[in-house]
């Protein structure tokens, strides 16, 4: 057959879904069955997941799909990247950290120390950001009673299956990957006295995993498979970008901004590396070329701080809304500044990044709203622009898709300040990219199809919606 029907499961760092995904000939849609909030939760020792109510959803969740459509024919999964839980003697030795927890500041220095970031950079690829695998794991006091290190899709993976193994895309976010070759750096591990032993065979996305195991089977309610995605959700995301040219720019917008070019081999260059540009791992050997921008965390985490606050729901498209109604700053502030990256009074440390950088701070909330949009959609240019310069390619369009796809007011911004036309969508571009793997992998595209073909069926389903640049 030539169609059929698959479940995705997608984990965000601010919230998490299962989905059905159904593609054919003409046919690629995604039906929703389970939506939960995601987000760090804080215990005696730091920030972390809350991992077995993360997982619990993600039972419940395809328990459901399998009600809604039991010719599901297997599962796939992806989440956000670089966290990881210890496994030892078939249990996680401790509940997951969040990577935004500071602990990753001392594992920054350590590794360092060991092997200055110049010549991490031509082993791994990576930009620096403070919470990449590495420095978690020397940071972490457990690691020689571990196992296995599994990360997050493929700890869900291993609890589903009892299979561990370690999906390549997402490897690739540990800084413990060649980015030459993809394969582990051994001799960097051994440098940083992390145990080769914890690191899983790596896998291709559109890999069988394996099987339920009979317990999950049966909560689930049948026998399936779980399949590789391109397991980390950016990666997953870029599948489903509909790319107009190979010129065009992604930004893959969630919690993060992830900006960048799809390219065919990696750039490993002093410019590069001073841009902080990064060269992740796509599906199909693709190299995601992007940095890293704060996105829309600025805006949840303010929003929570008012709900606190206020002790009541904040409605955010309204209060989008009401911020396109109000003039445009004539300051913005730095997003990536390293102080907004912890959780907490967002809305404070925010009004001290402004006012170093000159600006008034607004009254209300709209206007603070506004300030927020803008400043994000001014370093969203900025990382296109410098994109484009690195990889020597004439950017002539920016596809934005995620959740950031929703906010009309960031697609024009983004478009108004880079000069170049906006295409918004797919918004589930994430959950997308993790069907039409799995849906490759059954033979509903051919097996060989390349990534084109995949893309076509997303242009053709969700045509995007044109911002012009004013
Ligand atoms: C996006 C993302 C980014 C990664 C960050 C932390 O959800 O996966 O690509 O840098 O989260 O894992």
């Amino acid at each position: 057959a030539a169609s059929g029907a698959v479940a995705a499961v997608d984990l965000g760092a601010t919230s998490g879904r299962v989905m059905i995904g159904r593609v054919g000939p003409g046919l690629l849609a995604l039906e929703p069955v389970a939506r939960f909030a995601n987000g760090p939760v804080e215990r005696g020792d730091g920030w972390h997941w809350d991992f077995d109510a993360l997982f619990g959803h993600v039972v419940t969740g395809l328990a459901d799909a399998v009600a809604a459509e039991p010719g599901v024919a297997g599962i796939g999964i992806d989440s956000w990247a670089v966290d990881y839980g210890l496994l030892r003697d078939g249990a996680l030795l401790a509940e997951p950290f969040h990577y935004r927890d500071e602990r990753t500041a001392e594992g920054v220095a350590s590794v360092h120390a060991r092997v200055p970031f110049a010549d991490l950079y031509q082993r791994n690829g990576l930009q620096h950001l403070p919470f990449n695998t590495l420095y978690q794991f020397a940071a972490e006091a457990r690691l020689d009673e571990a196992e296995t290190a599994l990360l997050i899709p493929d700890l869900v993976a291993h609890l589903l299956t009892g299979e561990r193994i370690a999906e390549r895309t997402n490897a690739s976010t540990t800084g413990l990957l060649d980015v030459r070759t993809g394969e582990w750096d051994l001799p960097l591990a051994e440098r940083l006295g992390i145990p080769a032993h914890i690191l899983p065979p790596l896998v291709d996305p559109g890999t069988r995993v394996g099987a339920l195991t009979p317990a999950v089977a049966r909560r689930i309610g049948a026998p399936l498979e779980v399949v590789t995605v391109g397991s980390h959700d950016t990666a997953s995301a870029v599948v489903a970008v509909p790319l107009s040219s190979p010129n065009a720019a992604y930004i893959s917008c969630g919690t993060w901004g992830l900006v960048g070019l799809e390219l065919d081999a990696p750039i490993v260059t002093d410019a590069a590396r001073e841009a902080n540009f990064t060269n992740e791992l796509g599906v199909d050997g693709r190299v995601r070329f992007l940095h890293n921008v704060t996105g829309l965390w600025l805006i949840s985490e303010t929003v929570r701080a008012w709900e606190q606050e206020d002790g009541a729901p904040v409605n955010l498209p309204d209060l989008l809304a009401a911020a396109a109604r109000t003039d445009a700053p004539a300051v913005v502030f730095d997003a990536n500044d390293p102080s907004l990256s912890a959780p907490g009074d967002m809305p404070g440390r925010i009004a001290a990044v402004l006012r170093a950088a000159g600006g008034a701070v607004p009254e209300g909330r709209a206007a603070f709203a506004r300030v927020i949009v803008e400043s994000i959609a001014a370093a969203f240019a900025d990382a296109v622009r410098t994109a484009g310069y690195l990889a020597d390619r004439e950017v002539d369009s920016i596809h934005i898709v995620g959740g950031g796809a929703l906010n009309e007011l960031l697609c024009q911004a983004t478009a108004d300040r880079s000069g170049l036309p906006v295409l918004a969508g797919p918004v589930e571009a994430t959950a997308l990219g993790n069907v039409l793997v799995q849906a490759r992998a059954h033979g509903w595209f051919g097996t060989d199809a390349p990534l084109e073909t995949l893309r076509a069926a997303v242009a053709a389903a969700f045509r995007p919606r044109r911002h012009t640049p004013r």
